[in-house]
């Protein structure tokens, strides 16, 4: 029987955090010693591109010796159980760890860690590698910057489209590991209730889209999947 039970999900800083990663807002975040003006806005790589470069060099070195944990490799399961045309995953993060986790057409909402754009050219590359000389210079001599998203720059759009797309005809939405403080990201999720998602939350703490959740695990990503999956297994029948 083909499965049509849909899961869109939103995923946040929070669902890396058990993979070591720092989340951004709060004590021990990971812009603790920064500010957001001079480290995630256009304005401030034009500032100072080398400062910016250091704090996104640091994290890809970082990231590198990080693994996907259980809340990556749960939604990379529930994939494989429904149907990776069935959960598409939406993410906030620029990690990378949900593919390594094996998920399929993950949607990165924010830009990624590993990718680079130039800002004379605008090619983009994928990059692993690390920089011996920051900030890094594109072949055509132009500075490449992180091709991630800043504040008061736009989401690539066809990927927010789609992610929007899936938040309109989902069954369920589920939201881990978000603040849920920034847009357009996390309107994704009104969207959803908006057009009769049920809402649900893997967060420790509340988050500004708790309002919205019919159902809220006030647990760690890694330590909920599980019992999140089999919720979803139980219930798919009765959408
Ligand atoms: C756990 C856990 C565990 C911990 N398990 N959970 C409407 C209203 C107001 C403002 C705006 C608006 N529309 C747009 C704006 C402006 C702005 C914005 O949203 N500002 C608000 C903050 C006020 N938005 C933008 O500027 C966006 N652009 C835009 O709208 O452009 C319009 C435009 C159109 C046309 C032309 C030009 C422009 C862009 C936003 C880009 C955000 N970028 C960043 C940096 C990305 C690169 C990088 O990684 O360095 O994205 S900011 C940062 O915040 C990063 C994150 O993806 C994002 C969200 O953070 P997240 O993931 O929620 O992390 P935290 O730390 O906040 O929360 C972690 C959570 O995890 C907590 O709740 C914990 O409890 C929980 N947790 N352990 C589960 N084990
Ligand atoms: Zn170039």
């Amino acid at each position: 029987m083909k499965n049509n039970f849909k899961v869109a999900c939103l995923t946040g800083a929070g669902i890396s955090a058990e993979s070591g990663i720092a989340t951004f807002r709060g004590m021990g975040g990971m812009w603790e010693n920064h500010s957001i003006e001079e480290v995630a806005t256009p304005y401030g790589y034009k500032k100072n591109p080398l400062l910016v470069w250091q704090f996104y060099e640091a994290r890809r070195r970082q990231a590198l010796t990080c693994k996907p944990n259980k809340g990556h490799l749960g939604l990379a399961r529930l994939q494989n159980i429904l149907g990776e045309e069935n959960v598409t995953i939406a993410t906030q993060n620029v990690d990378g760890l949900h593919q390594r986790a094996g998920a399929k057409n993950v949607l990165e909402l924010h830009g990624s860690l590993w990718r680079v754009r130039c800002i004379k050219c605008e090619k983009e590359s994928e990059s692993f590698e690390f920089f011996d000389e920051l900030p890094p210079k594109c072949n055509c001599g132009g500075m490449l910057r992180p091709a991630v998203v800043w504040f008061g720059e736009e989401l690539p759009q066809a990927i927010f489209q789609e992610a929007y797309n899936k938040a309109e005809s989902c069954n369920l939405y589920l939201v881990i590991g978000t603040s849920g403080v920034v847009e357009p990201a996390a309107s994704l999720a009104r969207v959803a209730a908006n057009y009769g998602a049920a809402v649900w939350e893997i967060n420790p703490e509340q988050s500004a889209l708790t309002y919205l959740c019919q159902k809220s695990w006030r647990k760690k990503a890694g330590d909920a999947i599980e019992e999140v999956i089999e919720e979803i297994l139980s219930v798919q029948n009765k959408f």
